[in-house]
């Protein structure tokens, strides 16, 4: 009865503990970031952003808390079309803008998250995002896939965990969504952010552990007085990979 009342009163009290309000956590754009340019990040190729003179273009950098462009400072357009004032678009549906960057050191990465926002009627939309990390050596292997079909109205902060990974060159592709405005075709990009922490909230805290290995122990130690109870058991010991089968 002791080990039933303190496993009772240990559990509400570890409730009490992780019931306390947390911090709210919303999307945010971050400009400390593994990948932001304040960091020392480096952007090393790119299928270009949108440039139709020197006072009239994008940067890439600028998905990178960089401000270097004088049209949008602080947002990614890609382009539009290769050259300016070329009518014709090059750039099809289908089409896989991307950008390639590397940080000083390597890095671990945990997490990301993708701000990107078209301009309604699917102008500068796209509709699939591929992450990708680097061996430096042209070798790319995928950390993320929304695969084909990915697709948002207007506004999207795309956030994800990621197996971690620890590496120094990345890449990042945007695959051309299909348009209904010809003036407006690139994707927009806000901000892409790297962590080295997990997105909060989507891992077990500590205290959740201990409330699991507390409800484990007493779970065990009420089973093992059922035994004594019941007198000896005549279960057939199962092997460890057994029970994994
Ligand atoms: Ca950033």
């Amino acid at each position: 009865m002791r080990c039933f009342v303190f496993c009772v009163a240990s559990f509400l009290a570890i409730l009490a503990v992780i019931a306390l309000p947390a911090p709210a956590w919303s999307a945010v754009d971050s400009y400390d970031d593994l990948w932001d340019m304040s960091q020392g990040t480096v952007v090393d190729a790119t299928s270009g952003a949108l440039h139709y003179s020197d006072s009239y273009r994008s940067d890439v950098r600028d998905m990178f808390g960089g401000t270097y462009a004088p049209l949008g400072a602080g947002v990614t357009l890609f382009k539009d079309y290769n050259s300016p004032y070329y009518q014709g678009g090059s750039v099809q549906p289908g089409y896989v803008h991307f950008v390639e960057w590397h940080t000083p050191d390597a890095v671990t990465l945990r997490s990301f998250m993708l701000h990107a926002q078209n301009e309604g009627m699917n102008r500068r939309a796209f509709n699939r995002f591929k992450l990708l990390w680097g061996d430096g050596a042209g070798n790319w292997t995928t950390i993320y896939d929304t695969g084909p079909g990915f697709s948002y109205y207007l506004h999207v902060y795309l956030e994800s965990n990621v197996a971690p990974v620890e590496a120094k060159f990345f890449r990042a592709e945007f695959t051309q969504a299909p348009w209904t405005d010809s003036r407006a075709i690139g994707p927009r990009v806000f901000e892409l952010d790297g962590f080295d922490t997990f997105l909060p909230g989507t891992v077990p805290e500590p205290t959740a552990l201990a409330v699991w290995g507390l409800l484990g122990a007493c779970g065990a130690g009420l089973a093992a007085r059922r035994r004594r109870h019941a007198g000896p058991s005549h279960a057939t010991p199962t092997s460890p990979v057994a029970r994994r089968r």
